[in-house]
């Protein structure tokens, strides 16, 4: 009975971590207008917490490496969440995003993986709590969210 508990937990636990590690690709969205909803949300909340480190790294507010960490990871996992949410379907919904981003998909996303890649680079060097190093990472994914900017927001 313990064993067949048990494994019915693990079971449950493999269900969940596989729901949630596949979110972003199954992201329901209500309609079109929610999908644009959604990744502006997850814009805004990116840039509301990388402007924190911003902040802390440029000596415009104290440097706390604790705040620093937890906005880094709010960055990292937010960092994910967008992409799903520019399907065909919201390309006519006028928002700040280009035509370029649906002709050329491919190279869009690839920038969005460059992204998310120095935005674990963020995190990495969040936790180590030193700040010179926060700083270089800061400017690293700043490039990254400029690149795709200069191209593909309005
Ligand atoms: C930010 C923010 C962005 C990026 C970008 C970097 O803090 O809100 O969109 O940095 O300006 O170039």
């Amino acid at each position: 009975m313990r064993q067949v508990l048990s494994a019915r937990s693990l079971m449950a636990l493999i269900c969940i971590s596989f729901t949630v590690a596949s979110a972003p690709a199954a992201a329901q969205f209500k309609n079109a207008k929610h999908a644009v909803e959604y990744r502006q949300g997850a814009f805004k909340l990116m840039g509301v917490h990388f402007g924190s480190i911003g902040a802390m790294v440029n000596g415009k507010k104290p440097f706390d490496s604790a705040q620093a960490a937890f906005d880094a990871n709010v960055v990292k996992t937010v960092s994910a969440l967008p992409w799903a949410a520019f399907g065909d379907e919201t390309e006519s919904i006028k928002s700040g995003a280009r035509a370029e981003i649906w002709l050329e998909k491919e190279e869009f996303l690839a920038r969005s993986k460059k992204m998310q890649t120095a935005t674990a680079g963020l995190l990495e060097a969040a936790k180590t709590g030193d700040q010179a190093k926060l700083k270089v990472a800061f400017g690293d994914t700043a490039r990254s969210c400029k690149a795709c900017h200069d191209a593909y927001k309005e």
